[in-house]
């Protein structure tokens, strides 16, 4: 005989089977205009997913002008980043580490050299942007749901202030009907901003109409050439104090206008102002002339730039090479485990060590 509790679990799980047919079924009832199941499936996701996001992968500048601290880190682990962090185990963290460097290691000799780094550099960073060309397949399906491959500003919108808390449907009749939205300032700033990214991503003839593709670079600003240097002017921007559209060192240790209050923590936070002084000087002003010009900042800023992943990889050598040989064993990268990966794996051998 069934216990009660196993007779009601399969009641609720019937129940729940019935439900998901009758949701396909009012789904195939409507099918021009499916978007209320997606909605659903949009709302269980995070409710930003549309907006293009705060940090890009492989990229060496966050868009607030800010350096990325994990770059070496997203260049070496490629789509395997997060594998990494959520796996706090040091023994198979240690075993992945083993495996990437045989793969670096293209020719076998036990040592990664400059051009073997740059290779994968490479490879990792195409590995990002193969995500994001899945992520943004996803997410142009939630703004684009009668599929005819095209989103409008204005559905665009429309999805924007729903993720907001906007009703839907009134934001929808208002816009038909030209009346005034009631916006609060700050999301009025942020539709600002993105309405310029809009503009910028949408290819001729300037139609305000996105397709998938120009979607991926309103999203994905670094893999476009024109939107890349639309990223690197609002950089400049932010930064550029005294308007000549170049940056010098001084205003590039300052923090971006309108975050003035941080400046006294700034001020104490010495790494912060040296970290930004050694990139300034010895990376992003390619001629050393002292000023950063908007191309200078684009190069830098390139994620598919041969020549920065060749420094790159020679930065990356250097900070571990104890033998100086120019190439990496494995025992300095294990060593050098928390540049390369972000967590500590040297420890954990010592350990093993002095337990055994
Ligand atoms: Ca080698
Ligand atoms: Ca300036
Ligand atoms: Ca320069
Ligand atoms: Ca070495």
């Amino acid at each position: 005989m069934m216990s009660r509790q196993a007779f009601l679990c399969s009641l609720g799980s019937l129940y729940l089977s019935l439900l998901f047919v009758f949701l396909l079924m009012d789904v195939y009832a409507r099918p021009a205009n499916n978007s209320a199941l997606k909605e659903k499936l949009v709302d269980t996701k995070d409710e930003n997913e549309i907006l293009p996001p705060d940090h890009l992968n492989g990229v060496k500048m966050e868009m607030d002008g800010h350096l990325n601290k994990e770059f070496h880190q997203e260049v070496f682990l490629g789509k395997e980043m997060e594998e990494f962090e959520e796996d706090s185990e040091p023994r198979k963290n240690r075993k992945k580490l083993m495996v990437i460097f045989s793969k670096v290691d293209v020719n076998n000799d036990k040592k990664i050299s400059a051009k073997e780094m740059q290779r994968w550099i490479m490879e990792k960073t195409d590995e990002h942007f193969q995500e994001a060309v899945e992520e943004n397949k996803m997410h142009f399906r939630a703004v684009d749901p009668d599929g005819d491959g095209h989103v409008s500003w204005d559905e665009y919108k429309v999805k924007f202030l729903a993720s907001k808390g906007f009703n839907e449907k009134e934001i929808v009749e208002k816009i038909r009907n030209n009346e005034e939205l009631k916006i609060d300032e700050e999301t009025q700033e942020v539709l600002d901003n993105l309405k310029d990214r809009w503009y910028q991503a949408d290819n001729p003839p300037p139609d305000l109409l996105l397709n998938e593709e120009e979607f991926l670079s309103f999203l994905h600003p670094e893999h476009s050439r024109g939107m890349l240097k639309f990223m690197v002017k609002e950089i400049i921007r932010d930064l550029d104090q005294d308007g000549d559209k170049r940056l010098t060192l001084s205003e590039f240790i300052s923090l971006p206008v309108g975050t003035v209050e941080n400046q006294q923590a700034q001020d104490i936070d010495d790494d912060w102002v040296k970290d930004r002084k050694k990139e300034f000087e010895e990376v992003i002003d390619a001629n050393h002339d002292g000023i950063v010009t908007m191309e200078e900042l684009e190069e830098y800023m390139d994620p598919m730039n041969e020549y920065n992943a060749l420094n790159e990889a020679k930065q990356m050598i250097a900070v571990a090479d104890e033998n100086q040989n120019h190439h990496l064993e494995l025992e300095e990268i294990l060593k050098y485990s928390e540049y390369f990966t972000g967590s500590k794996l040297m420890d954990y051998a010592r350990n093993v060590h002095e337990e055994f």
